[in-house]
């Protein structure tokens, strides 16, 4: 038995003197010298003892070490868990803790905060820095740069990703070595990529956008992507040039319209710009066309099923909709009982196929909870089918802000506001934002007789929420509106604090 993900994935293109990552300063490694490094550190993490099956959670910055690291799981049969950088030290403790990772990796600066995290939960600690630096690499040096990947089979666990849940904490979302290679598959064909792309990437890589998307596509392609450290304007418009296709969140899109270099004559020579994560304004596309003569092409995913539909290479780009479902995906709209709806009216999107997770880690309830028994998982998106199978997405069933292709779970924010001295309650909302799409701002009743300390709460939230999920604004309130049911009202809070304009995406209060 061979190893299926390595073989499907990288194995094809193992020995290619090829570009696969080209670096902002200049540096290019080909797809060899990509598996070369990762082979030596597929070495190094077995020497620490790391089997066939165990987690490896990273929170490393963007360097293609980063990506090598996640090549050396796979041939060494190891489950990769990705972590956002921007998580404080007790979210990644929840992580490690509940994922029982027997390794963590993080930015050599993090080490002190996150050796104490890693003890607690019994894993060992090693470093990686974007610069090449850290005790991995050390370990690395001098390895052999071959390595016999380990057999691991299609139902075999490559990756656990988590994602925050309308209820409680967050679930590890089970990818195998199937889900993930044939959604690549899937894509490769539909978007046409080949030996000669080369993808801008500047998307970061803990999510599946970043990484499977763009990352495996670019893979199973045999194809190069030029590796920048994060979005920028500058960046990107300096690196088009290279570029022959670039995926991004709409944010991306908006940023680059506010940009007066940005043309026709900039982006003329480029074969195809995809946007998702977050909904893409119709009127977004229509001025990328108009600026550029270039159709985004919008699809539609998510962590637990990585993509699910796409607007057509070849034929309609549809603004507004997120296009067919992939090659051996199904997609179907159902009412709350998973009854399917009568043809164009609006239902909650259900997903079935080799795309669809194998659960959420240690979690069968929550499971059982989203996966039908015959293997439909629901989304807790809202969509509409046209006659033609394309999909509109028209609002979203769970209580979920989407800011800058980032999920920010309200309930979570929520507990971590309400946990505050001086705090009674909260109602955390999405606001239409034309940047990020959504923003977060959350609605406070201060305990009675304390006096509001908003400056003291937010710098409070600063230590246990990351960055992206704390509100920007925090408005105090008597008391939050709520229906007879005793349920906090958010469309009313919404309609009050969001000024003229409407949500982009509509969501019903549960
Ligand atoms: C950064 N910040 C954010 C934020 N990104 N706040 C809310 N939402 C976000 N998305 C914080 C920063 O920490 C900073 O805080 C402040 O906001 C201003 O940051 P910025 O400089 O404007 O942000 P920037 O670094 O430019 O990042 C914005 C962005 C980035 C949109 C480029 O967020 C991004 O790359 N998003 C992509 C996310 C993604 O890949 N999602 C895919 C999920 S997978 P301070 O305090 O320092 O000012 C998925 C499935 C699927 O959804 O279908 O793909
Ligand atoms: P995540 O859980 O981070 O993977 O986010 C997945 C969610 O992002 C989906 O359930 C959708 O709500 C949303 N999403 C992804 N792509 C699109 C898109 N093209 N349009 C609208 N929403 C999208």
């Amino acid at each position: 038995m061979g190893n299926a993900l390595y073989d499907g994935l990288f194995g094809r293109h193992a020995g290619a003197a090829t570009p696969f990552l080209i670096l902002p300063g200049g540096t290019i490694l080909t797809h060899a010298a990509f598996l070369a490094r990762a082979a030596r550190f597929a070495h190094a993490l077995t020497g620490l003892g790391m089997g066939p099956g165990d987690r490896l959670a990273a929170q490393v910055g963007k360097s293609a070490d980063a990506l090598a690291l996640y090549a050396a799981c796979v041939q060494a049969g190891l489950v990769f868990l990705p972590l956002n950088p921007a998580y404080t030290p007790a979210e990644v403790d929840y992580f490690v803790g509940d994922a029982g990772a027997a390794l963590l990796l993080c930015a050599p600066d993090d080490a002190p905060a996150l050796a104490e995290v890693a003890v607690r939960h019994g894993a060992q600690v090693q470093t990686l820095g974007t610069d090449g630096t850290g005790t991995l690499p050390d370990l690395a040096e001098g390895q052999p740069d071959g390595f016999t990947p380990v057999p691991r089979g299609m139902d075999d666990l490559a990756a656990i990703l988590y994602t925050s849940g309308t209820t409680g904490r967050s679930k590890g979302a089970m990818m195998s070595a199937r889900n993930l290679l044939s959604n690549a598959q899937a894509l490769v064909g539909l978007w046409r990529f080949t030996p000669a792309d080369v993808l801008l990437h500047a998307l970061p890589i803990f999510h599946t956008h970043g990484l499977f998307v763009a990352t495996n596509v670019t893979l199973l392609a045999g194809g190069a992507m030029i590796l920048l450290p994060r979005f920028d304007v500058d960046a990107v418009l300096a690196h088009l040039p290279r570029a022959s296709t670039m995926m991004g969140v709409p944010t991306f899109y908006t940023r680059l319209l506010d940009d007066p270099r940005l043309g026709a004559a900039a982006t003329a020579h480029m074969r195809l710009f995809i946007s998702g994560s977050a909904p893409l304004l119709a009127q977004t596309h229509r001025d990328w066309t108009a600026r550029t003569g270039q159709r985004i092409l919008e699809r539609y995913g998510m962590t637990e099923t990585n993509m699910i539909t796409s607007n057509s290479y070849a034929g309609d780009r549809r603004p507004g909709t997120v296009g067919q479902p992939l090659p051996g995906v199904e997609v179907r709209l159902c009412d709350a009982q998973g009854d399917p709806v009568a043809a164009g009216a609006i239902g909650g999107i259900e997903v079935r196929g080799p795309n669809v997770f194998q659960g959420y880690w240690q979690m069968p309830d929550k499971t059982a909870q989203d996966m039908r028994p015959d293997g439909w998982f629901i989304t807790g998106d809202l969509g509409q089918m046209s006659e033609d199978g394309y999909l509109t997405i028209v609002g979203r069933a769970k209580d979920l802000i989407i800011s800058g292709g980032y999920n920010i779970y309200p309930v979570e924010v929520e507990e971590a506001l309400d946990a505050l001295p001086g705090i009674l309650e909260s109602a955390v909302i999405g606001l239409a934002d034309p940047d990020l799409g959504e923003i977060a701002i959350a609605v406070v009743v201060p305990a009675p007789g304390t006096t509001p300390d908003p400056d003291g709460w937010r710098a409070a939230l600063g230590t246990s929420l990351a960055r992206y999920k704390q509100p920007r604004r925090i408005e105090v309130v008597d008391s939050l509106p709520r229906n007879a049911m005793g349920k906090v009202q958010k469309a009313a809070l919404r309609a009050r604090f969001d000024g003229a304009k409407a949500p982009a995406v509509t969501k019903p209060d549960h």
